[in-house]
């Protein structure tokens, strides 16, 4: 407030008011004027990388207006805000899906003018651009699409994160082993915004003071050790065919004296100066490239509090500036957890009430609980958060004080529920008696917010049921509920796939299905018209021709784009199974192998394409991934093969690769062992795309075959209530492996793919130490699933029925739905109309 224009001198900044360019020519005369001035360069010296700068500086004008301009709707409304809290965020690039969305892309491509008439073609412009690539995989990607989603729907909504120096690492694949290469993605990026007067300053260590007030209550003082500045970065986020743009905050860290400290300098003590800088700058230097896999190192812990003190100091500031009464703080803030990993924002809030805004522990908490929402993402025990008390001890002493509170007064509620039942105590206590004592972060969330979800409904009752059962006695079932995850259809249609996006549009007549992807229903009619079909085909060859040139040129492998491409792209992990699938390519070798030349001519030509990358600490995954290429390199360049198998690893699976590879697809693999993926997100991203998948009856394969039909999917397996009983046989000796299982092991351990001793792991972890993955108990009927979708195969007319039928009955699997579930069911929170007050207009 006192930094704005007193309103005699308003006049003169309406009258220049900066106004977006509205025309091809508007759009030339943007991009040239950025080359000239912005970059300093000319037409004598525009390469591609500056043509992408100045394509992106001019877009970014266009959205910084009206970015601007939603901020303050959403500050004069003073309406409910909803804050996503992620440690990741997986952007992918952000020129194209701002031209989309915005709706200006047609500006910049148009033949003989926009780009093409300043000498660049649009595809090769976009391609300059450097992914953003702050998550490890479905977690993150979930929270990009969900923040499209936020904007696309006008909901006044804030992502807050982390602006890491380094993204996942680059993934190189060398002599068939994967070599991790850092990923420094900052060098040029006009997408983010610093705000060096945004900053909050973060305490860590130091002690705690208690002292009495005069009224002889006990109030508490933290005085930390160690002081590390946050500065904001924002990076603005286009909605699809509204003017909404909303605001994604990363923080970064720095040094709280600034560059570094000049008294330590001017004393002579240059290295330890310069060391607190670096130790500052550590904090938000690298993303951990685990998925499913917690650690429980001290840098990760200093990085979630980072993360979570800033963005609670920042929602804080906001709420006071309204100077509203602390009880209507839930009124006016949601907030989500995305994961266990900001957990500690509720800790922290408490800490605020309490500590310093002076309120009474009861009322503090009745604020926080009902401020926060809590997803769970997994139920695989490794990768359940747990920190160890002695760590938060020493890092964060108050919190520690606070959430033995926390779990005392929660205990003492369920004694009072629940009198005498010592091992109920002890299973839902907050703090787990081990050595050392270990806070069970999922726990913390579940007591500290009003409602807990699951991403899909397989998903939500097995949290319900296994391991938060005993908070379902405890708070009833209301409090726990179902968001099946989503996908955002502008990125993952419109953007990947715009030949299908359009075919689709010139059949429901306009693109609306993409800001209501229910009417996808339409095409339904058209699933006989041969010319629609003839163009779909195409559109699925075209695609599988441009993968079959990405695979020429960074594998040198050639695939035939009509044979039967099989995908499988994920983070490697030994329950999303990638094993099971390379021992059916195995097994599919030494068939083909054994046949003799006639019976060759009867199998249908496949290509069995793998991606993904594997955290660099798991062995096993790494296993994995050198005997996909080891298979490869045999089998790629057999005689007696030929075309009728060919097997590839593509490096680097990203964001953008998924962009290429998706639309690419036949058969898309989702084959976890059941009840262990939470949802998955891809399997929706292929099947919008024309893709038929191969799946087990997991996550939100379930409810994919409900919408779209049992006979539009091929589904296999043991189902989740088997899986338990089948373990509890492997570790009682009843584990026979699958005939045709022993074959592959026999043929890896001849030396078939190269040494087997490289690959012994795989084969021991089945069948000497309990096949904890059921691969041996499903391989059967996957391999009988893999011979029915050949034969489907087959049968083109049937296949592309299938594949139209399953793409018109995808409208669930939006992510405007699942937003519109969390705003209703969980935020409390309704969109803001854009024609609604527009502040300069009543001011002026
Ligand atoms: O979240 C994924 C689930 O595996 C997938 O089934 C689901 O569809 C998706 C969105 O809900 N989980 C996931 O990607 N998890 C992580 O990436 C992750 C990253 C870090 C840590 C744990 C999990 N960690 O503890 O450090």
């Amino acid at each position: 407030v006192e930094a704005s224009i007193p309103e005699p001198q308003r006049e003169a900044w309406l009258k220049h008011q900066v106004s977006a360019f509205k025309d091809k020519d508007g759009f030339e005369s943007s991009f040239v004027r950025h080359i000239e001035t912005t970059l300093a360069r000319s037409m004598f010296n525009c390469d591609e990388t500056a043509a992408y700068a100045a394509c992106s500086l001019a877009f970014r004008d266009r959205l910084i207006l009206e970015w601007n301009r939603t901020q303050q709707r959403q500050t004069f409304a003073d309406s409910k805000r909803v804050y996503y809290l992620s440690l990741e965020f997986l952007m992918g690039r952000a020129l194209d899906n701002a031209m989309l969305n915005i709706g200006q892309k047609e500006l910049a491509k148009a033949s003989e003018a926009g780009l093409d008439n300043l000498g660049f073609r649009i595809e090769d412009v976009i391609q300059q651009e450097h992914d953003a690539a702050l998550g490890n995989g479905g977690l993150g990607r979930l929270a990009a699409c969900f923040l499209d989603s936020l904007a696309s729907l006008n909901y006044p909504a804030w992502g807050y994160g982390l602006r890491y120096r380094y993204g996942i690492f680059k993934q190189e694949i060398i002599d068939g082993y994967q070599v991790e290469v850092p990923d420094y993605w900052l060098d040029f990026n006009p997408w983010e915004f610093p705000r060096h007067d945004v900053t909050v300053d973060i305490q860590f260590y130091g002690y705690v003071h208690k002292s009495t007030d005069e009224n002889g209550k006990t109030v508490a003082r933290w005085e930390g050790g160690e002081t590390v500045k946050a500065v904001a970065y924002d990076v603005p986020i286009p909605g699809y065919a509204t003017p909404s743009t909303n605001n994604l905050r990363l923080w970064s860290s720095k040094a709280a004296s600034g560059e570094f400290d000049f008294q330590k300098f001017n004393s002579g003590d240059y290295e330890s100066s310069v060391a607190d800088q670096q130790r500052a700058e550590t904090i938000s230097a690298v993303l951990y490239p685990n998925d499913n896999l917690e650690r429980g190192k001290e840098l990760r812990l200093k990085q979630q509090y980072f993360w979570v003190a800033a963005s609670l100091y920042d929602i804080v500031r906001r709420f006071k500036k309204t100077r509203r009464a602390w009880k209507e703080f839930p009124d006016q803030v949601a907030i989500q957890l995305n994961d266990t990993h900001p957990t500690l924002a509720i800790v922290e809030l408490q800490r605020i009430l309490v500590d310093l805004e002076g309120l009474e522990w009861d009322e503090a908490w009745n604020i926080v609980t009902n401020t926060f929402g809590y997803t769970n993402h997994t139920v695989l025990p490794e990768a359940l958060e747990k920190w160890s008390v002695p760590l938060i001890q020493h890092l964060l002493p108050r919190h520690l004080q606070i959430v033995y509170d926390i779990n005392l007064f929660f205990l003492q509620s369920v004694e009072r529920a629940h009198p005498g039942d010592r091992d109920l105590l002890a299973r839902v206590s907050i703090i787990e008696e081990s050595q050392p004592k270990m806070v069970r972060m999922a726990y913390l969330a579940i007591v500290g917010s009003h409602k807990v979800n699951g991403v899909a409904e397989l998903h939500s009752d097995l949290i319900k049921t296994t391991i938060f059962k005993d908070f379902v006695t405890i708070f009833g079932p209301d409090k726990f509920t179902n968001v099946t995850n989503g996908i955002t259809p502008r990125r993952w249609l419109h953007q990947a796939n715009p030949r299908l996006s359009d075919l689709i549009a010139s059949k429901t007549g306009t693109h609306d299905f993409l800001k209501d992807l229910t009417l996808l229903n339409k095409i339904e009619l058209s699933v006989d018209d041969p010319a629609f079909r003839k163009e779909w085909a195409a559109i699925k060859l075209a695609n599988k021709a441009k993968l079959a040139e990405h695979i020429k040129n960074t594998t040198d492998v050639v695939v035939d784009p009509s044979a039967l491409f099989d995908v499988q792209v994920k983070r490697i992990h030994e329950y999303k199974r990638q094993q099971m699938n390379i021992f059916g390519v195995i097994h599919r070798y030494l068939r083909i192998k054994a046949a003799s030349p006639e019976e060759r001519k009867k199998f249908l030509p496949r290509v069995s394409i793998f991606g993904g990358k594997a955290a660099p600490g798991y062995w096993m995954a790494k296993q994995i991934i050198h005997l996909i290429n080891a298979v490869g390199s045999v089998v790629n360049n057999d005689k007696d093969v030929g075309n009728l198998l060919k097997v590839v690893f593509l490096e680097d699976y990203n964001v953008s690769k998924a962009e290429l590879i998706i639309p690419a697809s036949d058969i898309s693999e989702h084959i976890s062992t059941a009840g262990t993926e939470a949802s998955g997100t891809s399997n929706m991203k292929f099947v919008l795309n024309g893709g038929l998948i191969i799946g087990t009856c997991d996550g939100a394969n379930i409810e994919i075959t409900r919408e779209i039909g049992e006979n539009n999917i091929f589904l296999f397996g043991n189902l989740s209530e088997e899986v338990e009983d089948l373990r509890h046989g492997h570790n009682y000796g009843l584990h026979t492996l699958d005939p045709e299982l022993v074959q592959v092991f026999e043929a890896i351990e001849k030396g078939t793919f190269g040494d087997s001793k490289d690959f012994a792991g795989m084969i021991t972890a089945v069948r000497d130490h309990g096949d904890y993955y059921l691969v041996s108990d499903d391989f059967h009927s996957y391999l009988e699933t893999h011979d029915v979708i050949d034969e489907a195969y087959r049968n083109q007319e049937d296949w592309i029925t299938k594949c139209i039928t399953s793409v018109s009955r995808m409208g669930f699997f939006t992510s405007d739905r699942c937003i519109n579930e969390y705003a209703e069911g969980i935020w409390n929170i309704e969109p803001l109309p854009v024609e609604s007050a527009e502040p300069e207009k009543i001011e002026a």
